[in-house]
């Protein structure tokens, strides 16, 4: 292995060159052309690629520092047999009066989309690329009416299918009477912005169902008679839930990248957990090679280290479905919001005991509302029907 010194090139009659934007850090791997950081002049922005294939092994500069040609920016280590370019090519800047930049723009842009007689430097148009943005739609406020990275944001951020979280208007409240203005826990924000976001991105459906569940009312109090903890009806249900994924992996997926769908072959079952600071969601791992009472264990587990702020990364990330329990505390039905990248999530209700005629007998029952919100762009309602057809006549026959 050998180090190499990479200088600024040539830069045209470009002066008082500031660096802009440092596109790698230390121990990057690049590949020939890859950015490596982006100047800007007064009248223009340019990017420099790499020469060679290798490893970055420092940065000399800083965003903001003033450059000229010469100054080394970085070193890279590279092969012994590795050689630069054939042919180096001198750096244009892509300035607003673009007769003379017309090459490096075009080198950066692969004729992908038609950005000429825009005034933006590559950077900005390299996102846009990116990003199919039209930047002849951007106004831009730098010299020259250049589109600038924050002209860029700005319209993103506007345009964007996942808008932001809309707030009341304090003042406009405040002359309807007494109040008192209270914080918000950091776990409470980042959940409004992703419920927010998961609401406003994936088309939702909720799909209800009800489960008779006297058989396993019953196994669960004489199993409570012997268990050393407590075994609630969610063990039964985050159990038929995974069976039901083995079934239907199409519920176990994802959507990925430019739409693929990515079917997970593993079962972690996310739960969501009410704690003081706000809902938490850990996960247990691979449930359904677990039993009714391994699955009880990890529940109390789960709540105890949520509710005493024990949970680390691994315990809240990897989950492939999400189960919402109000059981605990009432109601009939809920449609709970979709917990991405999954592609749905079951809300389990209070069960109820109900008087049922069997053979012209009365008999009591215990009847369980559990519902499913699913991603409508992966799951049809057919797949939510059996899907959810599967768990009950699962849960009822017995687990
Ligand atoms: N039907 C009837 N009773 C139920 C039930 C159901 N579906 N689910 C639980 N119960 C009973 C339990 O058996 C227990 O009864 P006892 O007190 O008589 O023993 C009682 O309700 C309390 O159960 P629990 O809530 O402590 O335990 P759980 O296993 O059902 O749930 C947990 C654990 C961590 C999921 C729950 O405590 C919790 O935090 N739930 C809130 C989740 C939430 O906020 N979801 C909403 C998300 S959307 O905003």
């Amino acid at each position: 292995m050998k180090e190499i010194e990479l200088k600024i090139p040539n830069l045209g009659e470009a002066e008082d060159t500031e660096i802009i934007e440092i596109s790698v850090k230390k121990g990057d791997k690049l590949s020939k052309n890859d950015p490596i950081i982006v100047l800007e002049s007064e009248k223009a922005a340019m990017e420099v690629p790499s020469d060679f294939d290798g490893k970055i092994k420092e940065i000399k500069v800083k965003e903001g520092d003033s450059v000229k040609e010469g100054t080394v920016f970085a070193v890279i280590e590279v092969e012994d047999n590795e050689e630069p370019k054939q042919e180096k090519e001198e750096i244009k800047p892509s300035s607003t009066e673009t007769s003379s930049n017309e090459d490096i723009t075009q080198r950066i842009e692969k004729a992908s989309i038609d950005f000429s007689g825009i005034n933006a430097g590559p950077a900005v148009r390299k996102i846009a690329r990116e990003l199919e943005i039209d930047l002849t739609k951007i106004i831009g406020s730098g010299k020259n009416k250049m589109i600038t990275k924050d002209d860029l944001k700005n319209f993103i951020h506007s345009n964007s299918s996942i808008q932001k979280i809309e707030y009341a208007d304090l003042k406009s409240l405040e002359v309807f009477g007494d109040y008192e203005i209270e914080n918000q826990s950091k776990i409470r924000k980042a959940g409004a912005k992703n419920l927010t976001q998961s609401w406003q991105s994936i088309p939702h459906v909720s799909h209800f169902e009800e489960a008779d569940i006297t058989k396993i009312e019953k196994q669960r109090k004489d199993l409570n008679e012997v268990s050393a903890i407590k075994i609630t009806p969610l063990a039964y249900i985050i159990k038929a839930t995974s069976l039901a994924l083995e079934e239907f992996p199409l519920m176990n997926s994802s959507l990925v990248d430019d739409g693929k769908l990515m079917v997970k072959k593993y079962m972690n079952i996310g739960v969501a957990v009410n704690t003081d600071q706000g809902l938490v969601v850990p996960v247990i791992k691979d449930v359904n090679i677990l039993k009714i009472g391994q699955i009880a264990e990890k529940i109390l587990e789960i709540s105890i280290k949520a509710r005493d702020k024990k949970l680390m990364k691994d315990d809240i990330t990897g989950s492939t479905f999400t189960i919402s329990s109000l059981g605990g505390i009432g109601g009939t039905g809920f449609s709970p919001i979709i917990n991405p990248p999954e592609v749905g999530i079951i809300g389990v209700s209070r069960a109820k005991s109900f008087a049922k005629i069997k053979n012209g007998n009365v008999i009591e029952t215990t009847i369980l509302p559990f519902s499913l919100s699913y991603d409508h762009r992966v799951i049809n309602g057919v797949d939510a029907g059996n899907f959810m057809t599967f768990i009950k006549a699962t849960i009822e026959k017995g687990l």
